[in-house]
């Protein structure tokens, strides 16, 4: 674990649940994957979360005091940044969702281009910038997430800040040829450079990023390293480096054993047949492929008459984004395919395809991983996913396989046991389908146990220690390092 003392986690979100029951503002601690990697590292070394609470200025402050009692409870300060109606629709539906994460995970046509929506994205992130500022005196490291937060570096050094700034970018990075295509390209690169270090999910983002660099006559001062480079900028240096995220590893495998989930899964194997199951889980969204992956099923299903009747596609898909107009008629799309794949196979016996339009809890969760014989993770683009990793922790048994696309981040690490597939490519996807339910048990144990030691090793809490250590250690240190292996690439399965 890098040198003690404080530190400072900026998300736009804060890890908080708050629910208003009857009057009154109920604020419970957040239950992720970040927040349980995080937690113990900000409980030991003190420090503060700062974020959006998410509910708006206009809602009033009624929650400030449970948000009180949980800093309290927590052991360390949760500093809300507070948001109003118009910063929603600007700042996050508007710069954030409109046009980063479309044009960041390869969508440039989905993208809106409206100058107000940058307008409001440089308020909002003075806004947190103000918060951070407010904070704290201490130089401590500052930990900044995701592509909310692009500008906060460059506002903070304008503040006169000195001490050290990271960011870690949880979605994908752009190919030059996509992020050219942003009217602000240039600006947002130039914010970047502020930081002291980057991370990124993967190598292919590292190298994207090196590539934009370009544009604003920026390259890397180092000899080539696939998982870590170093930018000058005047008198700046900026290290990049790709720490591909894992999650709680122990917690999924043991929960996956525990009573609870045992009993869950004899009652959904009770209703669901006894056929093969094929599982996907997903947010609603058009980078998750989730029409295309319908398709590949259907296909399958067609070309290989034996499945019917002996395997069931189960597809939790959670709400998201509802109030956008692009996500109801996705909702709409998939309910229609959907529709016609059950009418066209099904017998009465046997309904094809099984879905839930939901959030479950976290006892179902496992039970449906437990259950799989086969996940489904085929994303048009994902930085990392998460879901193709807890299904692996979630397999005691080394028993299921795992159908992964190759734009998922997930894919780096678990090549070598997933079966890799290109989503768009419909034939491909249905053939990965039918090896994967026709696979002989001792190929299916050898690849799980593969992505297992994998994942194992490089769980969230590595993932958090070995960002850290890195962020805090003298950038002197670092070019020493360039030599030994980056984070990262001594673990199994972590390819050069
Ligand atoms: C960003 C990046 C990157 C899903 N349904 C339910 C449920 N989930 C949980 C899963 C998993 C998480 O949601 C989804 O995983 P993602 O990897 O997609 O994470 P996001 O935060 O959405 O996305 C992504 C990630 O950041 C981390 O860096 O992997 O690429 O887009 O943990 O378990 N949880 C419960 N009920 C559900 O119905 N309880």
């Amino acid at each position: 674990m890098p040198e003690e003392g404080p530190i400072r986690i900026v998300s736009n979100r804060l890890p908080v649940v708050l629910k208003r029951r009857r009057q009154r503002w109920e604020v419970e601690p957040g239950a992720g994957g970040l927040v349980q990697a995080l937690r113990p590292i900000l409980r030991d070394r003190g420090g503060a979360w700062i974020g959006w609470p998410g509910v708006t200025a206009e809602t009033g402050d009624g929650w400030r005091p449970g948000l009180r009692s949980v800093s309290h409870s927590e052991g360390y300060e949760l500093v809300p940044v507070v948001l109003d109606d118009s910063d929603v629709e600007g700042f996050y539906e508007g710069f954030a969702n409109s046009i980063v994460w479309p044009l960041f995970h390869g969508f440039p046509d989905r993208c809106s281009f409206d100058a107000s929506f940058f307008a409001s994205y440089g308020r909002v992130n003075q806004k947190f910038t103000h918060a951070i500022a407010d904070s704290h005196s201490d130089p401590g490291l500052l930990w900044i997430h995701d592509y909310h937060l692009f500008e906060v570096a460059r506002r903070l050094r304008e503040l006169g800040h000195q001490g050290p700034l990271a960011f870690f970018l949880h979605i994908p990075f752009p190919s030059v040829e996509n992020f050219a295509k942003l009217p602000w390209r240039e600006s947002l690169l130039k914010d970047l450079l502020h930081f002291d270090l980057i991370g990124f999910q993967t190598r292919r983002d590292l190298r994207h990023f090196q590539q934009c660099l370009s544009l604003v006559g920026v390259h890397p001062d180092l000899p080539d390293s696939p998982a870590m480079q170093r930018f000058r900028d005047g008198d700046r240096s900026l290290w990049a480096g790709a720490f591909p995220i894992g999650m709680d590893f122990r917690d999924f495998a043991a929960r996956s054993l525990s009573s609870d989930v045992s009993t869950r899964v004899h009652q959904l194997r009770h209703d669901l047949g006894s056929g093969k199951l094929l599982l996907g889980i997903d947010r609603l969204d058009y980078t998750k492929g989730l029409i295309h992956r319908l398709k590949a099923y259907e296909q399958a299903l067609t070309v290989h008459p034996a499945l019917r009747e002996e395997v069931v596609y189960f597809q939790l898909v959670v709400p998201s984004r509802e109030n956008v107009p692009e996500y109801r008629a996705l909702k709409r799309e998939f309910d229609r395919v959907v529709g016609r794949i059950n009418g066209r196979f099904s017998t009465p016996r046997w309904r094809p395809i099984h879905y839930l339009y939901n959030r479950v809890d976290p006892v179902e969760l496992s039970a449906l991983y437990r259950l799989a014989d086969v996940a489904l993770v085929t994303p048009l683009r994902d930085g990392m996913n998460l879901v193709a990793k807890e299904y692996c922790a979630s397999q005691t048994d080394d028993a299921g396989a795992l159908i992964l696309s190759e734009f998922a981040g997930a894919a780096e690490q678990l090549q070598d046991g997933a079966l890799l597939v290109n989503p768009y490519d419909i034939h491909d996807t249905a053939r990965a389908i039918y090896q994967a339910l026709t696979m002989p048990p001792d190929e299916r144990r050898r690849r799980m146990r593969l992505m297992r030691t994998t994942l194992a090793e490089s769980d969230v809490f590595w993932w958090a220690s070995s960002f850290l250590e890195t962020a805090l250690m003298p950038s002197a240190s670092l070019v020493t390092q360039q030599t030994l292996p980056p984070p990262g690439a001594d673990k199994p399965g972590h390819p050069a």
